[in-house]
């Protein structure tokens, strides 16, 4: 990435989005303080309720609205809905409470939608899959039925790789409307950390209008209100346009939530408009909780059969280990069962002043290199890389494109390093659009903004080797205890 990308990517995570002062058209917004008095009003509440802004301002808010909200939960983001419960200037309303940062409350009004006959809950598809197929299975379907709720007509499931981009890995489309994104991926800087941190606090992210005038909030001061937990918070200027690019006017997108971390978002696009009723997005929230704690607990079985069976696949090891004498007469074993294990191309062990070598390894000075660097890097016991080239500072150029490190302490001098080599595996990777290019200076006002176009883009990735998963850096943790009490023994 050039300089001048660099830079424009720095000021979109300085874009401080729940400081906007702006809210989206189709709600209006009373904010209270602790006090329960009203602090801001959107510019638009008397289209909603009979008031004029300003007359709000350091007063109570009007009664129906405190009885409404009354009894709302103290942790900040809890929220309280009432759905078509208060009549308007020309519909019924609905009501989100939301408890925000400074102890007061949000009050979010907006029309109330019927949602026809109650549309069924759906309990979230319940049994925990068995495998990667079964999970990829759930994936589909939760698209599918995220789509048939919503009425969008592309829903996507965007998975978050370890790199911070992102790639499509499921989609249900309707009609005839879009083209299919499946399998695409997407630069980490499509949507800044600063953007992601919001999707762990709020359900959904709903812009039923991308093309629509934002409405400014008043206040009694010049601060704007903290819109972190809000579901009417105004769309930054950069995505609005982003948006446009993709040809969405609507979008709403969902958090999946494993462990504690945004692993991925449920994303749909519709051409027009669109605003789905409250409790529709309630149950489609409710369906991607669900898959993220499925996907919870299949990883932590995963894990536990993976740890379960090391023990049976390490004991090949130990067997060796007493066959041998020491590390070195043990070498060309246990390096084919390297190898093999870890699907490397070669092994290289570090061990004293000699060096044990087996299969495809690095050439003198790249392992001069790459040893030098990685004995500075105290404390870090195993480490992954699969572009040395871009992750070693100074690394010559050489066969090994990937490692996987790991080293020994012993109490005395530089402990034995084990290296796992792969080679060079040029691939492909299609991304939506030139993730390179996304900037174009933008009539001067937004001074960034997102790619114009989407098209499929071929890309060849070289000095790459093949990525090393979770699974291999759990195994290389348990092989490096037993090197350990193997030099001890
Ligand atoms: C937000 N960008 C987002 C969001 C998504 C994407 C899903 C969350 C809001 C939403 O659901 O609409 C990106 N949407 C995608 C991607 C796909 C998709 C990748 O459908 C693929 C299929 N965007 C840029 C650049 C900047 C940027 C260069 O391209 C930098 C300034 C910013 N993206 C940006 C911001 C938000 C965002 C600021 C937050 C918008 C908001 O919530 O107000």
């Amino acid at each position: 990435m050039d300089k001048l990308n660099k830079r424009f990517f720095e000021q979109c995570e300085r874009e401080q989005l729940h400081l906007s002062g702006v809210i989206q058209p189709h709600g209006t917004l009373l904010v209270l303080n602790r006090d329960g008095l009203v602090t801001h009003a959107a510019a638009n509440v008397a289209e909603f309720l009979d008031v004029p802004p300003a007359s709000l301002l350091g007063a109570p808010p009007p009664e129906r609205l405190a009885a409404l909200s009354a009894g709302i939960d103290v942790a900040p983001g809890a929220r309280l809905l009432s759905r078509g419960m208060l009549e308007g200037v020309d519909a019924r309303l609905d009501l989100v409470a939301i408890r925000n940062a400074d102890g007061g409350i949000n009050l979010e009004l907006g029309r109330h939608v019927d949602s026809g006959a109650d549309t069924p809950t759906g309990v979230p598809l319940a049994r925990t899959p068995a495998d990667a197929q079964a999970l990829a299975a759930a994936r589909a379907e939760l698209v599918e039925r995220i789509a048939d709720l919503t009425g969008f007509q592309r829903v996507m499931f965007y998975l978050f790789r370890e790199e911070g981009d992102g790639e499509v890995i499921a989609e249900a489309r309707r009609g005839e409307a879009y083209g299919s994104y499946l399998g695409l991926r997407f630069p980490a800087s499509d949507i800044p950390l600063i953007a992601r941190a919001l999707y762990l606090k709020n359900p959904w992210r709903l812009i039923p209008d991308a093309q629509a005038e934002p409405v400014p909030v008043l206040g009694r001061t010049s601060d704007p209100p903290d819109l972190t937990w809000s579901d009417l918070r105004g769309v930054s200027p950069v995505h609005r346009v982003y948006l446009g690019n993709m040809g969405a006017r609507a979008s709403l997108s969902f958090p999946v939530v494993v462990g504690g971390a945004l692993v991925a978002l449920v994303a749909g696009h519709h051409r027009e408009p669109r605003i789905p009723p409250l409790n529709v997005l309630e149950q489609a929230a409710a369906l991607v909780r669900g898959h993220g704690l499925l996907t919870a607990t299949y990883q932590s079985e995963r894990r536990i059969r993976l740890i379960d069976g090391l023990s049976r696949r390490f004991d090949a090891i130990t067997g060796m280990f007493m066959r041998h004498a020491n590390l070195a007469s043990s070498w060309p074993e246990l390096s084919a069962w390297l190898m093999r294990e870890f699907h490397a191309d070669g092994a290289v062990l570090c061990l004293g002043d000699d060096t044990y070598n087996a299969g495809i390894v690095f050439e003198p000075a790249a392992l001069a290199a790459f040893d030098q660097w990685f004995r500075e890097r105290q404390g870090e016991l195993v480490w992954a890389g699969d572009s040395l080239s871009r992750q070693v500072p100074g690394m010559p150029l050489s066969e090994i494109a990937g490692t996987l490190a790991m080293r020994v302490a012993t109490t005395r001098g530089a402990g034995p390093r084990l290296y796992l080599t792969r080679v060079e595996h040029i691939h492909e990777v299609a991304w939506g659009g030139t993730p390179d290019k996304p900037v174009e200076l933008h009539d001067g006002e937004l001074g960034i903004a997102p790619r114009r176009s989407f098209e499929k883009w071929v890309e060849k990735r070289l000095g790459y080797s093949r990525a090393w998963d979770n699974e291999a850096r759990l195994i290389a943790l348990k092989l490096r205890e037993l090197l350990q009490q193997e030099i001890r023994r």
